[in-house]
């Protein structure tokens, strides 16, 4: 099964879209087995965000990630990563479908409501900057994986 990152960011927290962003997630079938909120530091931020060092919007990118709060998850299931970023729409929330969650709940680039990791390999980084392994419960069924553990047995 893949896992993936994902964390509400502060718009997403300021704006009272937790819970409705966790349905969603819940929803599509996908499995949260790492949640929190947590204040993002600066060195948190540098490394979640490396790859845009020295583009125009990285000062605001980090001014804005480190405002407030976000909420962390680790994020399981089929194709995690790409269902995950299918779910949340593209990046500019003005060229997002409706029905996604940036498409329904985001306007601007800037302050887009949710991040998600783009590769296996990025969910991997990004869940050690932000979780302890002991953080993560991975030691238990969802109702489904039981149903399908009968069914295939
Ligand atoms: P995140 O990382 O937030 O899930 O976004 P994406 O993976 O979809 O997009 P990204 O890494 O290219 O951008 C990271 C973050 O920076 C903001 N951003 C991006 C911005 O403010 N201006 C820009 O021109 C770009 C490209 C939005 C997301």
């Amino acid at each position: 099964m893949e896992r993936t990152f994902i964390a509400i960011k502060p718009d997403g927290v300021q704006r009272g879209l937790i819970g409705k962003i966790i349905t969603r997630i819940e929803e599509k079938g996908f499995k949260i087995t790492g949640l929190k909120m947590l204040q993002v530091s600066d060195e948190q931020a540098a490394a979640h965000y490396a790859e845009h060092v020295g583009k125009g919007f990285y000062k605001d990118l980090v001014k804005f990630i480190t405002s407030s709060p976000i909420v962390a998850m680790v994020v399981e299931g089929e194709n995690a990563v790409t269902s995950m970023r299918q779910l949340m729409g593209k990046t500019n929330p003005a060229a997002a479908e409706i029905g996604t969650i940036r498409g329904d709940f985001s306007q601007e680039m800037s302050y887009n409501t949710i991040h998600g990791s783009d590769s296996p390999e990025s969910a991997e980084r990004e869940i050690a900057i932000y979780f302890k392994p002991e953080e993560i419960c991975e030691n238990w069924h969802t109702m489904f994986e039981l149903l399908k553990a009968k069914l295939e047995s």
